[in-house]
């Protein structure tokens, strides 16, 4: 139910916690988005699908061609928004969004909180159980947005493996290196 079920966070992340800058990423980092294209669609049961909720902002800051993120159901919050998006479902609370989780139990396998700032900040205050994958980006990009501060009382850094589709090493692109992170909260 609502408040038993895992969250998992994905974000990436710059050196001073930044996520994002004028309604967009600060950054454009293939392999990391390759592995946010990844863990958020992979299921074990193919007859499922997972879940990706997002803000109104990060649905607009997805590029159109990629909207609605395929293969996953795509869940957008917003007060204001008309439930008239194509491809998603439009809920007016994070609540309401696992509500709609659980009236469709048997399709969903994982839920994925994919941004903003402010909805990440829901979920990680929320009781639920929660997974945490933070690409650190090794770079002071200039941002807007920032994730907010994890306290490592309560996530704790978990190695790689509790997810294969997590990469192990240092990576680079264009003279930026960034590396993946996971941290649970029980
Ligand atoms: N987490 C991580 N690790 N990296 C991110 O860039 C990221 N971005 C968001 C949330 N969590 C993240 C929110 N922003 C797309 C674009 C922006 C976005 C999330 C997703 C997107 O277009 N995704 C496509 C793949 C696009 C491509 O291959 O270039 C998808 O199918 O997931």
């Amino acid at each position: 139910c609502s408040t038993t079920r895992k969250l998992n966070i994905v974000v990436a992340a710059c050196n001073n916690m930044g996520i994002g800058i004028d309604g967009t990423l600060p950054w454009r980092l293939k392999q990391d988005m390759a592995f946010f294209r990844k863990v958020t669609t992979v299921t074990k049961n193919t007859e499922k699908k997972n879940m990706v909720i997002m803000g109104k902002n990060t649905w607009l800051s997805i590029p159109a061609k990629f909207r609605p993120l395929s293969d996953r159901i795509n869940v957008v919050l917003s007060s204001q928004m008309q439930n008239n998006i194509e491809g998603a479902h439009v809920v007016k609370s994070f609540d309401k969004a696992l509500e709609l989780c659980d009236s469709l139990q048997n399709e969903v396998e994982s839920v994925f909180v994919i941004g903003g700032a402010s909805v990440y900040k829901e979920a990680m205050q929320r009781v639920n159980p929660c997974r945490l994958y933070i690409t650190r980006v090794h770079h002071n990009f200039i941002c807007d947005t920032f994730f907010p501060a994890i306290d490592e009382k309560v996530f704790v850094k978990v190695p790689n493996t509790v997810d294969e589709n997590v990469p192990q090493e240092t990576c680079e692109e264009n003279g930026i290196t960034f590396l993946f992170e996971v941290y649970e909260k029980l």
